[in-house]
């Protein structure tokens, strides 16, 4: 291995899928075309999709062959059995639901277990889990440890959750009107940073003094285990199967979106203990994504998760899937690129705010900075940031930002090679140069929840303005 690569492939190609760059009038044409909306652009108008590592994974052999022995028995499908033992030997939950993807299995438990006016923390709520609570009147708490706001602190496990924050929360808002605590791992909207094994243990501590159940968002539960291995004194020795192990025995239950770290291209469930809740969440489950064997999924769904979740968490794949992010972030960090420190597990995230300081927060820098990237190399991001998760102030009508504004270059996950992550540099990089030139935008349309999907955008030009 030379200096600045990252560990090898722990696997080769066996399938292809044909990607092409447009010419620089054409991706001007989809940009208008779309509204100034990535969400809105064709995917065979992009050449790089870094939009997100959800769903985009490529599959292996064995899961494409799995897919081939899909039982699609409406009832009692011998791949619900495999999935089901899967996950109880992983995470070591009880009970078992299939759904259709993670936001599904966020409702499901949502509705059965919170009212309005409940309260719940989380380290940062992920959007689909935030709207999936505001909608029902809940009211969202982010209690990660304050450095999470600080981009440039380089400290280890900056998804932690504040145990201070945590405790004076419960004690304000009162045990009986907090249905759950919820801890995201990692942390998607904090720079896609890892909780430690040793906050896992705090957070569960105190929800169980206090009665309160404890989920888990596991959406890339094995790429935080990796960090523990390798970063959290203790754990070296340990599997990454065994640190999962341990990271879900402090926990009464698990949300998960097998589109991350399970490897597929569709699915999710709900783990849980409770016999009790179990029923509860199953008939829930009934009503629309399907019956308790497979949940809004096909047998051969089910099966590709299985197998996924086994290929997950072997070191080897953690190790290229990690370092192969880090490069990236490498590269960036030495040309000078403002980045969100340190590397994390899924993406790397730029800080919007300082790479376009020119741009007001009201003009959306991060959307700016998706826009730019794709006008200059055809690549696709996401910006986590004002457009996601502002708000207006319902006295003074003013928009709030949150702390952070970031532009997510997700990496699938066994999709892209050396060179693509070399030219993915080579494009901000190019776009940094030109940043002077990149200009804000205003919203011609926008929906109530999660605007950022549809939204519809105008160009701040100075002849418009
Ligand atoms: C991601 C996504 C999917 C997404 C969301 C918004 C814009 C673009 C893409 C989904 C998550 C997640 C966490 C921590 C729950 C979900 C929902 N993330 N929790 O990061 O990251 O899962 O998509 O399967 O419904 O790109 P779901």
């Amino acid at each position: 291995m030379c200096k600045h690569d990252y560990p090898l492939e722990p696997y080769k190609i066996k399938s292809i899928e044909r990607i092409q760059k447009l010419s620089r009038e054409q991706r001007e044409k989809a940009l208008i075309i779309s509204g100034y909306n990535v969400f809105s652009i064709p995917s065979e108008k992009v050449f790089i999709d870094l939009l997100t590592d959800s769903g985009t994974s490529a599959m292996s052999d064995s899961q494409w062959a799995g897919i081939m022995t899909g039982d699609e028995s409406y009832a009692g499908s011998r791949n619900f059995y495999h999935f089901k033992k899967t996950v109880q030997d992983i995470f070591g939950f009880k009970h078992v639901i299939p759904t259709h993807q993670g936001r599904a299995a966020e409702r499901i438990l949502f509705e059965v277990t919170t009212h309005q006016g409940d309260f719940v923390p989380n380290n940062i709520h992920f959007d689909t889990t935030r709207a999936n609570l505001e909608v029902r009147g809940v009211l969202c708490e982010d209690l990660v440890q304050e450095k999470a706001y600080d981009p440039e602190a380089d400290i280890l496990f900056k998804g932690d959750m504040d145990i201070n924050k945590l405790e004076q929360f419960i004690d304000e808002k009162r045990p009986e009107n907090i249905p759950f605590v919820m801890v995201t791992i990692t942390n998607n909207s904090g720079g896609g940073q890892p909780v430690s094994m040793g906050n896992i243990k705090d957070v569960s501590q105190i929800c169980r003094k206090q009665k309160i159940p404890f989920y888990i968002d596991a959406c890339r539960f094995a790429e935080n285990a990796y960090f523990i291995k390798k970063y959290e004194s203790g754990y070296s020795h340990k599997s990454i199967h065994e640190i999962v192990k341990e990271m879900f025995s402090y926990a009464d239950g698990a949300t998960m979106s097998a589109k991350k770290d399970a490897l597929v291209n569709i699915g999710g469930f709900l783990a849980v203990n409770d016999d009790e809740l179990a029923l509860k969440l199953k008939n829930n489950l009934i009503i629309s994504e399907g019956f308790a064997t497979y949940g809004g999924l096909a047998g051969r769904d089910m099966e590709a998760i299985s197998r996924g979740l086994k290929e997950v968490i072997e070191q080897d794949y953690l190790e290229h899937r990690i370092g192969q992010v880090g490069y990236l972030w490498g590269l960036l960090k030495k040309a000078g690129i403002p980045l969100y420190a340190p590397s994390g597990g899924h993406a790397v995230y730029l800080l919007a705010d300082q790479f376009l300081p020119h741009i007001p927060r009201n003009e959306y820098p991060a959307w700016s900075l998706t826009i730019a990237l794709y006008r200059e190399g055809g690549i696709r991001t996401v910006g986590i940031g004002g457009m996601m998760f502002g708000k207006k102030d319902s006295k003074t009508g003013q928009e709030i930002f949150p702390k952070l504004e970031l532009v997510r270059l997700a990496i699938p996950r066994r999709v892209y090679t050396q060179s693509h992550l070399n030219f993915i540099a080579d494009t901000v990089i190019q776009t940094y140069k030109k940043r002077r030139d990149i200009k804000g935008f205003r919203i011609v349309y926008q929906a109530p929840y999660l605007r950022h999907f549809t939204a519809r955008m105008e160009e701040i030009n100075l002849t418009n303005s």
